[in-house]
């Protein structure tokens, strides 16, 4: 009695005892705001509300979440990042929502039922849109999984989410980035970076308190830094995965990541203190003068006297490297690999001018059926045959229980946070950067040497869901093949997500078939999108070797064409059509801003390959 006493009051306060259903009805819409003071624009909310909100759960717990696509003319869907989807009636993988792998786009109108069971995980999540680059307009939030039996101990938790924002709608962000008057992939620049979704947080410590920071990177590109004045930060949790504590002054979060933290507030309220993000500017191919790099957030102990002013740091390289942290459990290393896959990431132009993003190769395009569909209605004798997938998705089928081996060799020489669906990964190498140095060094790929005997693991590897590959650098995972299901692998920068730098992994499809089955209400979405029901990604049911009409990405560049000819003729196209955007619209709005810096980019690139333009 007494310790039943006991755990109540410990636990109500911030969990909400036995197994609870939370239940949500969403709509989609847009939603008039101005999240940076600066510029009034629509948000994606939900039921006439932005931001939306954050989910607290406790693992065990049902979530009904009724998505009702409210736009007029564009797809949508959820996923919830980090979530292994596993545990109702045996499997979830249809609730995991990228469009076009695991459930169809919910067209204007529609309504899909998220409905599962919150895994046996814990910790710090989120959910956000997985159709096209939507999510960069605010369709995302915090999804926590509290936890009776967390190993640390806290007074308060906040939770604070960083992202980036983009003035523009997405949609229009999107296109005139694959463009072909973007021939180099130059990426989106955002305009802002938001702390909480505003530049108006601030925080309330109490003196002598232990608070936890749960952090989430929910934007779309940029990675930030951050770090508090004369705080430090004990990191406690990454990814849903908790760590032996390790005590740093800064932290870096790369779009998708997640990080706890506990910090000890001060033992008198004399003084107020900056809490700081702060921009990773080496992923920008050029910065704006005009651009706000990072931001002070006040940290409140004392509102009546003075506010923190920005705090300095000189140097970001005291950073934690989580390949270096250890997870709380002490998970081993899984000793060897029974299947390897090895990724190629190369971004190139292809024959139409767009600058693409490619895993050997491949730029994923989006098969005419989802991949869990083919899975799901294929007969059994071809199931683990790769072919009925296509050959623009870079499908891979996993064997039940087998340890798989993810080596991604970087052979761009920007930073991309790869992010696994179903699973965290434990990190068993992960290189630095071999980017252009600071001296014009130009850098060169280091690809993964497996045969080297200088490899060595760590003994109890770190675990994740999003890790950073460097720049020319490389990264090698490892996870065991025990959740049936199609899981996406993707680089978390929608950016190159939408320049096709994606896998699916088909895992155990025939475990998979015994519990998965396609939904009526999943079913009814796919016809209000003419999505077949049946079939190989082509949309083939009656020959399952056809693949006919199979989306595909477009020819390569045709012979003797350089890439020095797309950009000259790209720069000539654009200075004529600048010429006569700006004669038109000159002083209407802000927009040939941007054009000037794209112009000013490609100018460089010609001029680096030692031609001048007008
Ligand atoms: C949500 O929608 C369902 C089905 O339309 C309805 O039965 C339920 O009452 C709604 N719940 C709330 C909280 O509005
Ligand atoms: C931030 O706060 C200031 C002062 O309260 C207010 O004038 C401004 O409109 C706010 N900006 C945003 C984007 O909320
Ligand atoms: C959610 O799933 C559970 C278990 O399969 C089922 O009993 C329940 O009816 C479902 N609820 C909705 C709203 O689909
Ligand atoms: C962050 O925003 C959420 C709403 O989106 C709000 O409930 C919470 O209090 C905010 N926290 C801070 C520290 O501003
Ligand atoms: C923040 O960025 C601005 C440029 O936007 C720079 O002038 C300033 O020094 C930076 N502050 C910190 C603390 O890094
Ligand atoms: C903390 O992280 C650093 C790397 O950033 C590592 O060298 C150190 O061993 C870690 N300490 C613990 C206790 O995990
Ligand atoms: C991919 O393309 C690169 C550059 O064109 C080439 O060197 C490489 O051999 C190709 N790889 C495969 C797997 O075809
Ligand atoms: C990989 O390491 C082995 C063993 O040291 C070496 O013989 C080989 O040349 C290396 N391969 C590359 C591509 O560097
Ligand atoms: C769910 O998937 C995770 C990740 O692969 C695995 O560790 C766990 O055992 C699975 N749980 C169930 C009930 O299948
Ligand atoms: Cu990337």
């Amino acid at each position: 009695m007494l310790k039943l006493l006991t755990y109540c009051l410990l636990v109500v306060p911030r969990i909400v005892t036995g197994l609870t259903t939370h239940e949500y009805n969403f709509t989609t819409g847009w939603v008039q705001a101005n999240p940076d003071g600066m510029h009034e624009k629509q948000m994606i909310g939900f039921n006439g509300e932005w931001p939306i909100p954050d989910i607290h759960v406790n693992t065990g717990d049902r979530v009904i979440i009724r998505l009702t696509n409210g736009f007029e003319d564009l797809p949508t869907s959820l996923h919830f990042h980090g979530l292994f989807q596993n545990i109702s009636k045996g499997n979830s993988n249809h609730m995991d929502g990228p469009q076009m792998v695991t459930q169809c786009p919910i067209q204007p109108g529609d309504t899909f039922v998220y409905n599962f069971t919150v895994p046996d995980q814990v910790g710090t999540y989120w959910y956000h849109s997985h159709s096209g680059s939507q999510y960069t307009d605010g369709m995302r939030a915090a999804f926590i999984i509290h936890d009776k039996d967390e190993p640390f101990k806290y007074d308060e938790e906040l939770v604070l989410q960083v992202s980036d924002l983009y003035h523009k709608p997405y949609y229009e962000v999107t296109d005139e980035f694959l463009s072909r008057y973007n021939p180099t992939g130059a990426e989106p620049i955002p305009q802002n970076i938001l702390f909480n979704n505003t530049v108006n947080a601030s925080i309330a410590f109490e003196p002598n308190k232990a608070y936890l920071l749960r952090l989430l990177n929910v934007g779309n590109f940029v990675s930030q830094y951050i770090y508090m004045e004369d705080h430090d930060f004990t990191i406690v949790e990454v990814d849903g995965v908790y760590v032996k504590p390790n005590v740093t002054n800064l932290l870096y979060l790369s779009v998708g990541q997640r990080v706890s933290v506990l910090v000890h507030s001060k033992k008198n309220d004399g003084k107020n203190y900056a809490l700081m993000q702060a921009m990773d500017v080496t992923m920008l191919d050029v910065v704006p003068a005009e651009l706000q790099l990072n931001r002070t957030i006040q940290v409140f102990y004392n509102p009546s006297v003075e506010k923190a002013t920005q705090y300095y740091l000189n140097d970001f390289s005291s950073c934690t490297n989580d390949f270096y942290l250890t997870p709380y459990d002490e998970q081993e290393l899984y000793d060897d690999y029974d299947y390897q896959i090895k990724l190629d990431v190369r971004m190139d132009n292809l024959g139409d001018g767009v600058n693409y993003a490619f895993f050997n190769n491949i730029s994923y395009v989006a098969p005419r059926v989802p991949t869990l569909v083919t899975a799901v209605t294929a007969p059994e004798a071809l199931v683990k045959n790769p072919f009925i997938y296509g050959d623009n998705v870079n499908a891979f089928v996993l064997e039940y229980g087998e340890v798989i081996e993810v080596v991604v060799n970087n052979y761009d020489d920007g930073r991309h946070p790869f992010h696994l669906h179903g699973h965290n990964f434990q990190i068993i190498q992960k290189s630095p950067s071999f980017a252009e140095l600071e001296n014009g060094d130009p850098g060169e790929p280091v690809p993964y040497n497996e045969s080297s005997p200088l490899n060595t693991f760590p003994e109890e590897p770190m675990r994740r869901d999003t890790v950073v590959m460097e720049g020319n650098g490389h990264i090698v995972l490892r996870f065991k093949a025990n959740n049936p299901g199609i899981w996406m692998f993707h680089c978390h920068v929608d950016w190159h997500l939408e320049q096709g730098l994606a896998a699916v992994f088909i895992e155990a499809p025939l475990e998979l078939r015994k519990t998965e089955a396609l939904t009526d209400n999943f079913k009814q979405v796919c016809s209000s999108g003419n999505i077949p029901l049946k079939g190989n990604a082509a949309g083939h049911a009656d020959d399952w070797y056809n693949m006919e009409g199979l989306p595909r990405q477009p020819n390569q560049l045709p012979e003797g064409f350089t890439f020095k000819g797309y950009v000259a003729f790209a720069v000539s196209t654009a200075v004529a059509l600048i010429g006569l955007y700006t004669i038109t619209q000159y002083g209407v709005n802000e927009i040939p801003q941007d054009d000037e810096l794209l112009y000013n980019k490609l100018k460089k690139v010609l001029e680096d390959a030692g031609e001048t333009i007008e």
